[in-house]
């Protein structure tokens, strides 16, 4: 009888142990605080200063900051010669009040561009005059305050091809390095990088990247770094991916920005909910990404960023209409096994 109760309390004990979360902790010490590279976060303007636990988590757990929208041309330049500031020198002050490093997103992208500059019709010769003023009023406003560009996003397909963007369409293949020559003119402090999606799990797509920077480099257009997006999921890409991925950017010299991170749980649109197993697979996933990052050396190590702080207001949930839990917090802002285990 002795015997079986004690099989009893074991196997009693061996499942209330496996009920505990693998990793649980708080959220005390700032997550930067274990890095010796920046650590950031987007920042939506929406969610600041609404005074709920965002801003602490904004302001104490990161050292680096990404405007998540609010630098973008269709907030920034709502009209031609038109420029609006307030917000984006709102999150400025914000950033610099808690010692962080502000990286400027982003310049030039086919997306999120105002209605006016859709509708532009001008000559080759206006359309070079508005891209120039676009990116040299942004650089200068915000000079000395901005660490680094997003000078140009996304300008790849999935094949390795130039995107056909209005910018491609009205100045040629060249406005790639014209952005990077212009925004260096306007702050040559400033750190400028090239930043693209599935450059980790797209060997065709990472190697068409990397060409074409090796070319930039000997032309000696002045780019200093490359964002990886890295919006991965708990299925995709594989570890081993990931580490080719990390090696193949790694020979290139630059500096290398994890810039937009978030790891879904639920890319197959299932109804899910954020049960432990998942959890501790994204936090496995996250902790595979940051340890790879870490054996970059250092001085191409120009940070992380993560694409929000809580589940609630990931990007992810609108676009794809979907649940998922993608980030560090909760939806409550308390910290997930994904945070925990990078906090150590
Ligand atoms: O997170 C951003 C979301 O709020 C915007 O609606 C969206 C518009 O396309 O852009 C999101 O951010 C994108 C970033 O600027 C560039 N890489 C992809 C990001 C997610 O779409």
């Amino acid at each position: 009888m002795l015997r079986f109760c004690l099989l009893l309390l074991t196997l009693v004990g061996l499942a209330a142990c496996q009920k505990e979360p693998l990793t649980q902790c708080d959220a005390a010490q700032p997550l930067h605080g274990y890095y010796p590279f920046p650590v950031g976060a987007a920042i939506s303007m929406i969610e600041l200063g609404r005074g709920t636990a965002y801003d602490e988590l904004a302001r104490r757990q990161f050292n680096s900051v990404t405007p998540e929208n609010c630098f973008k041309p269709s907030y920034l330049h709502p009209g031609p010669g038109q420029y609006y500031w307030a917000e984006a020198d709102a999150l400025a002050d914000f950033s610099q009040a808690s010692n962080q490093r502000l990286h400027g997103h982003v310049l030039i992208w086919h997306q999120q561009l105002p209605g006016w500059m859709w509708a532009f019709a001008g000559s080759p010769a206006d359309w070079e005059a508005l891209f120039k003023d676009h990116i040299q009023t942004v650089v200068r406003h915000f000079r000395g305050r901005v660490a680094g560009w997003d000078v140009v996003n996304e300008a790849f397909e999935a094949d390795g091809t130039l995107r056909s963007t209005i910018w491609k369409q009205h100045l040629g293949a060249t406005y790639l390095e014209k952005a990077f020559r212009y925004a260096h003119e306007a702050d040559p402090e400033a750190l400028l990088f090239y930043n693209d999606y599935d450059l980790d799990s797209n060997p065709v797509k990472r190697r068409a990247v990397l060409s074409w920077l090796r070319t930039m480099r000997q032309r000696g257009v002045p780019v200093h770094g490359l964002g990886l997006q890295m919006h991965i999921s708990i299925l995709n890409p594989e570890n081993t991916q990931i580490a080719e991925a990390l090696g193949e950017v790694q020979q290139t010299g630059l500096k290398i920005h994890l810039s937009e991170i978030d790891v879904a749980v639920n890319p197959l649109g299932k109804a899910v909910t954020p049960n432990r197993e998942l959890l501790q697979r994204q936090a496995d996933k996250l902790a595979f990404l940051v340890r790879t990052y870490q054996e970059l050396p250092r001085d191409q190590q120009y940070g992380i960023t993560f694409w929000g702080i809580s589940d609630q207001n990931t990007w992810i949930r609108r676009y794809f209409q979907r649940d998922d839990y993608p980030l560090l917090f909760d939806d409550n802002y308390q910290p997930k096994p994904a945070y925990c285990i990078l906090a150590r």
